[in-house]
């Protein structure tokens, strides 16, 4: 396999390590937790996992050469830094007892269940160390939720002699991991689980898990994107961007890029739902920007809006959960009817509220809403293009107003979507060493005998020699929800807190922002170079630790 001259050099970088894990580690234990809400609701369903203590790992005098073989498995979307969690784990269980084996189940959890897998060696471990993407085993979005999953993935774990699996997913997979880990514990197979935080969108987040990994690296690379649009904006001065970003739900992403790139307008979708804003506010607001701006002769200017704005705008956010209902409680009858009979099938069954809203809507957004659930029940907004929606309508607002006599410009848009050109960059600094670490700890996890556990990292911003490892029972993330029309245990989103530092920092110069040019360019990820570039970390996780 030919690859690049940076490829070559960076298989050469050697993750830094916390100090607790550079040497034989031993493992000291907190106070019994608690689940963040409907306590008694999360305690009957995971009797064999609830309560369990936080463990932080310290460094030892003698090691630990526990004799385990492990499997591992990708899950959900691409996050740069999954090869380096694969490579974590894996030198950590070689250095517990050199006999020991690491197994990469292919394509996602479904390798499982399917029996599909390779041993990871040294040798074929080489080429993926410090790369981006998944492309070492795959990744899949097979939801691991019923017993005969799990009982035909014991079939495999008992042939390899698996001690452990360990699940390296955003905050669906780790729920799963965490209703494995149950079923296991509560038959006595003898089998752990281990979780691993990732996801770009940045939104598996708590006291305890200070980011999940690729968030770094993803937002930096769509921040030298947007700042090299920016350029060519304020250099052409004839057009408006409007960027959508990633990130399903929360809008992390696009505060980050805002936070980096100081665009003249960001929307942040939790803002939105807070105020109780319909499409035509924003419309107005991003309107009201042009005609400012066009008003000093700038016919110019960069919007940044999450993917997961649609859901937020709280008209549009009633008719997806009442489409939710609809899909689960009929999902059947429905998904073999053709195009026209579907769209009259819905406008047949919604609420009047929600009828006139899905009425409203263009026919290919409609037509998103009510479609292609992900196998974890999420609307796919990544194929929505809010962006071409909200700028039509900024268009059509200003026509009127031209014709109103109360604006004065010219209106040209442009249209990028950044989402799957971040996902697997190689990592930054950050998130090579936060995975490395992330793997070494997930190790230590099952060598000290844990289950229902999530490895975590803490202390991110200071040296990675102060970083703290350790792991979080993952039913002390848990709480009740709505999904696909029933109440289930999962792990608590983390959304874009309005009394939080990073959003107030934001909202302290977006009108300053909006009103002149104050764009910041920060060019490409560097991975060598003055410490004061490679090794920053984000700005959100910057704020929220001097909060
Ligand atoms: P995860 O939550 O699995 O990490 O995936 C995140 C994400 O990149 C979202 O930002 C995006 O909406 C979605 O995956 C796209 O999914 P797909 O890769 O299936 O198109």
């Amino acid at each position: 396999m030919e690859i690049s001259a940076l490829q070559k050099e960076r298989a050469g970088y050697q993750p830094k390590l916390p100090k607790a894990l550079q040497g034989a580690v031993k493992v000291k234990e907190g106070a019994p937790t608690q689940s963040v809400d409907n306590q008694e609701d999360i305690k009957k369903l995971f009797p064999n996992t609830y309560g369990m203590p936080l463990v932080e790992f310290e460094p030892a005098d003698s090691a630990n050469n526990a004799k385990m073989n492990v499997g591992v498995i990708l899950s959900g979307g691409q996050a740069p830094g999954g090869h380096n969690v694969i490579s974590g784990l894996f030198d950590e269980v070689k250095k517990l007892n050199p006999d020991n084996r690491l197994y990469g189940f292919l394509m996602g959890p479904g390798g499982l269940v399917d029996h599909n897998y390779i041993e990871i060696t040294a040798e074929n471990l080489q080429a993926y160390r410090n790369t981006g993407g998944f492309d070492m085993i795959g990744s899949g979005r097979t939801k691991l939720e019923k017993e005969d999953q799990f009982e035909k993935g014991l079939e495999i774990i008992k042939k390899l002699d698996i001690k452990a699996v360990v699940i390296i997913g955003g905050d669906d997979s780790n729920t799963n991991a965490c209703v494995l880990a149950e079923y296991y514990a509560a038959k006595q197979y003898g089998v752990q689980v281990i979780g691993c935080p990732k996801t770009i969108d940045g939104d598996l987040k708590n006291d305890q898990i200070e980011t999940s990994f690729g968030f770094d690296t993803a937002t930096k690379t769509y921040s030298e994107l947007i700042g090299n649009i920016e350029r060519d904006c304020n250099s052409a001065r004839k057009y408006w961007h409007f960027v959508k970003l990633m990130g399903r739900s929360a809008s992390h992403i696009a505060l980050e890029c805002a936070l980096q790139t100081q665009p003249n307008i960001c929307l942040i979708s939790e803002e939105i739902q807070a105020k109780d804003q319909t499409l035509n506010d924003i419309v107005e607001y991003i309107a009201g920007v042009v005609a400012y701006r066009a008003a000093q002769g700038n016919n110019f200017g960069v919007v940044l809006i999450p993917e997961g704005l649609i859901e937020f705008i709280p008209a549009i956010g009633r008719l997806i959960q009442e489409l939710n209902d609809l899909l689960a409680a009929h999902g059947a009858d429905y998904m073999n009817l053709d195009k026209d009979a579907q769209r009259k099938y819905i406008l047949e069954h919604l609420s009047a509220e929600n009828k006139a809203t899905f009425e409203t809507l263009p026919e290919g957004v409609a037509r998103q809403l009510s479609l292609d659930r992900d196998p974890h029940g999420n609307v796919q907004v990544s194929l929505i293009e809010t962006e071409k929606l909200i700028s039509e309508m900024v268009a059509a607002k200003l026509d009127q107003w031209k014709k109103e006599g109360k604006y004065e410009g010219k209106f040209a848009a442009q249209h990028h979507f950044f989402g799957y050109e971040g996902r697997c960059a190689a990592p930054s600094n950050f998130d090579a060493d936060y995975c490395y670490a992330l793997g070494s700890s997930a190790a230590q996890l099952i060598a000290n005998g844990k289950t229902g556990y999530m490895a975590i990292v803490k202390n991110t911003t200071a040296g990675t020699d102060q970083w703290k490892a350790g792991g979080v029972p993952i039913t002390m993330m848990m709480n009740m929800e709505k999904r696909n029309g029933e109440m289930k245990p999962v792990i608590r989103k983390a959304l874009v807190e309005l009394d939080g530092t990073p959003f107030k920092t934001f909202a302290a110069q977006r009108d300053k922002w909006a009103k002149e040019t104050c764009y910041v360019y920060p060019g490409p990820i560097q991975y060598w170079g003055p410490s004061s570039v490679c090794d920053q970390t984000t700005k959100t996780l910057v704020l929220e630790q001097t909060k």
